[in-house]
């Protein structure tokens, strides 16, 4: 995943590509789809380990690696700006996210997961991947939630 993000952001240098849009990777999907957080609303206080579960209508969930129409796989990104924004937010959209504490893939397929959080403020977002894990255009993604985690 590294790797791909540090050719992506030369090449996206080389090529003068560095702007920003809404855009994502050459994968279209369904833009009526949506994800959304199952179990937790904008504002929740809740414990640590928090169980999150991933919510996609209008596609469907397939593991990293399967070139299957209208799929994708679950992506949480954990205290970072919305997709798209931040430093790195042009390049992510069309070359992929990174794998870190920040961005947590779940390229088996899976629906849901626990993360453990530190007691404080935590925003989350769920972004839809293709099969190499850059988002599709129409990218899929949900409202960034802002939780709180009790001591
Ligand atoms: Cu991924």
């Amino acid at each position: 995943m590294k790797a791909i993000t540090t050719f992506g952001t030369a090449l996206g240098l080389a090529l003068g590509l560095a702007t920003a849009s809404w855009a994502g990777g050459e994968t279209p999907s369904n833009p009526e789809a949506k994800v959304y957080f199952v179990n937790l609303e904008d504002g929740a206080t809740v414990a640590s380990p928090v169980t999150v579960v991933f919510g996609l209508s209008g596609m469907g969930v397939a593991p990293a690696g399967t070139e299957k129409e209208n799929t994708g796989h679950h992506h949480l990104l954990i205290d970072r700006p919305p997709l798209g924004q931040g430093e790195y937010g042009a390049d992510e959209l069309s070359y992929g996210l990174p794998a870190d504490e920040h961005h947590v893939h779940f390229g088996g397929g899976q629906t849901e997961t626990q993360v453990e959080l530190t007691p404080g403020s935590h925003t989350l977002q769920l972004v839809l991947g293709d099969l190499g894990h850059v988002p599709h255009t129409t990218p899929i993604v949900s409202d960034v939630i802002t939780i709180t985690v009790s001591e």
